[in-house]
């Protein structure tokens, strides 16, 4: 499958999030992104760049996501002849680093290629599910009593596992307070690295509450020392800021680092190395599940339509539109089933009418690039 991208264009939003968001790097009120708009062979192709409005989960922003795309990734896809959206990420390599503005294109591509052969995206990638299990992410609360409180709102809405945020100061009082409240519910927690190795007697501590995983409780950048964390717990320690790509991944199972992996294809630059690394672990038996971003719905489209590969066994971070923002920019928007799942699009590509004209109009930065 050939592909050719006559036109490329580029819009910083600035969606409003409906609760603010709140994890151990800071508060979030407003969710900046930059959309990909590509036009070939008589198609058309939507991607999302999750790069957020400061380098804190990882370095990348929107600013150097949008200076790298105009300046080092549009040239080289731009008016010439590809081969097939599997060939992309290869194309974008000579580009050192920055994944998430190489996946806002990259994923874009795929989206095209599905659209000009008139198939879903998750067929294209190697779908297998109709419905994908999910959860909701809670952000860190002004007391433990809010927290219950939004816990029971999402419980009562229909999301059967729920993740929950916490850094130095909240963490074993309020994961100990969610497990009795709620014994029975899937529950998970995310530290977005606010630890030391030396807290591993903290993690002993909630070791024994039942938590589906602990997410990233160490260094973004390390993944040693998660290995003699994962040794002193029985509860799987789950990485995602550390794992960037494939090879990544291979180190931190070799290691013993972690017993499952969180995939968001912004992460590692795209939907072809998040298949990679989709593939290495259903090989080995681990376990994955599909982060979240924030997305709007672009994002979510592409996120649900990786979600559905057989390896993607745990419930993902991915919401229903109502969850992130009062009018989502897909049509329709994403909604959640009473089995606590969402249906995978089957129309062609990301399988939902993109809000184009509301984009036009809403965008606060627009680029385009034309051969
Ligand atoms: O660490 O998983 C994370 C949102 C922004 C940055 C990092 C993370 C998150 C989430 C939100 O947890 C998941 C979602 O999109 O619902
Ligand atoms: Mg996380």
């Amino acid at each position: 499958m050939t592909l050719r991208i006559d036109r490329i264009e580029l819009f910083h939003m600035s969606m409003t999030l409906t609760q603010p968001f709140e994890t151990s790097f800071g508060v979030e009120h407003e969710r900046p992104c930059i959309l990909v708009r590509l036009e070939g062979g008589g198609a058309v192709g939507w991607g999302e760049c999750v790069a957020g409005s400061g380098p804190w989960y990882t370095y990348e922003t929107v600013r150097t996501a949008w200076h790298v795309l105009a300046e080092f990734l549009v040239p080289p896809v731009l008016g010439v002849e590809l081969d097939g959206p599997a060939s992309v990420a290869d194309r974008l390599r000579r580009v050192r680093g920055h994944p998430m503005a190489k996946a806002g294109l990259e994923m874009a591509c795929w989206d095209l290629a599905a659209n000009q052969a008139g198939v879903s995206l998750a067929h294209l990638l190697g779908g297998a599910r109709e419905r994908v299990e999910v959860g909701v992410s809670i952000g860190i609360q002004p007391t433990i009593d809010a927290l219950i409180e939004r816990i029971h709102d999402f419980v009562a809405q229909g999301y059967r596992r729920v993740k929950i945020k916490i850094k130095p100061g909240w963490d074993v009082a309020v994961t100990r307070t969610v497990r009795e409240t709620f014994p029975a519910l899937r529950l998970q927690v995310d530290a977005n690295s606010a630890y030391q190795p030396g807290d591993v007697g903290l993690f002993e501590a909630i070791d024994d509450l039942d938590l589906l995983l602990i997410e990233q409780p160490l260094d973004h950048d390390d993944i040693f020392d998660h290995a003699a964390l994962q040794r002193a717990l029985r509860t799987p320690i789950c990485l995602d800021e550390s794992i960037g790509s494939v090879d990544d991944a291979r180190a931190a199972l070799e290691l013993g680092s972690c017993r499952n992996i969180n995939i968001k294809p912004g992460r590692v630059g795209g939907h072809t190395a998040s298949k990679r690394i989709h593939d290495l672990c259903l090989a080995r038996g681990i376990p994955v599940w599909h982060g979240g971003m924030l997305e709007t719905g672009i994002g979510r489209a592409h996120n649900i339509a990786l979600a559905s590969l057989p390896g993607f066994v745990l419930p993902g971070d991915i919401s229903a539109s109502d969850r992130y923002y009062h009018a989502d920019i897909v049509d329709p928007p994403f909604v959640l089933n009473d089995d606590s799942t969402i249906s995978v699009p089957t129309g062609p590509g990301l399988g939902v009418i993109v809000a184009e004209d509301h984009i036009r109009r809403r965008a606060l930065q627009t680029s385009q690039f034309t051969p």
